[in-house]
């Protein structure tokens, strides 16, 4: 019997998926989250995480208070627990990085808030805006500045570019649920 073959995306955040087993990057791109505008705007969606120890301490208003502030539309929002394989697949490039056990142990510690964000440049102005990986290397005024306690909880996640915003926004949304 010949096994069809789903795209990548289909089995990221699958119900039917959940803690059985790793998730994969997908090899190409097949939805495309950043347009141009006719005023030269670039629209961009980025995925965003309160993570643990952000929901832990009551920050999840005040990070997105400064979405709100920012022009960073909200579309999809959720309330997230991801068991170990959830969180493994989510930070699959860090496989081989020392702090991999320990961020999984981390990022699997409790619940977290997972968004969608849209705007213009969205990707690069959230992540300026929940600056450096490390607080203590982080410019004044941004969250992990103001709110993370060590480089590991450090408040917020976020995208990083177009293709990494593609693969975690489908990891944790399915296309009903991001309402634009
Ligand atoms: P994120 O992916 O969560 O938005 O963070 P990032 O791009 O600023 O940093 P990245 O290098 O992607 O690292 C992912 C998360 O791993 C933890 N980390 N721990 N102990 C360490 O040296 C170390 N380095 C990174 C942090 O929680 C970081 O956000
Ligand atoms: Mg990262």
């Amino acid at each position: 019997m010949i096994e069809e073959k789903k795209p990548a995306f289909s089995r990221s955040w699958d119900p039917a998926c959940l803690g059985k087993s790793r998730v994969s990057r997908p090899s190409r791109l097949f939805v495309l989250y950043s347009f141009t505008m006719e005023d030269g705007k670039i629209m961009e969606r980025t995925l965003s995480i309160v993570k643990p120890d952000g929901v832990a301490r009551g920050l999840v208003g005040e990070v997105i208070k400064r979405f709100e502030t920012n022009e960073m539309k909200i579309v999809a929002l959720k309330m997230i627990h991801m068991t170990k394989a959830q969180a493994q697949g989510f930070y699959e490039v860090h496989e081989e990085r020392p702090f991999f056990g320990s961020l999984i142990d981390f990022m699997t510690s409790g619940p977290a808030v997972a968004m969608v964000l849209e705007g213009d440049h969205v990707i690069a102005k959230n992540r300026e805006l929940m600056g450096e990986t490390d607080c203590r290397k982080a410019a004044e005024g941004t969250i992990r500045r103001d709110f993370a306690t060590d480089i590991e909880k450090n408040v917020v996640h976020g995208s990083d570019s177009p293709e990494t915003a593609e693969f975690e926004i489908s990891y944790f949304f399915n296309k009903f649920e991001i309402v634009a």
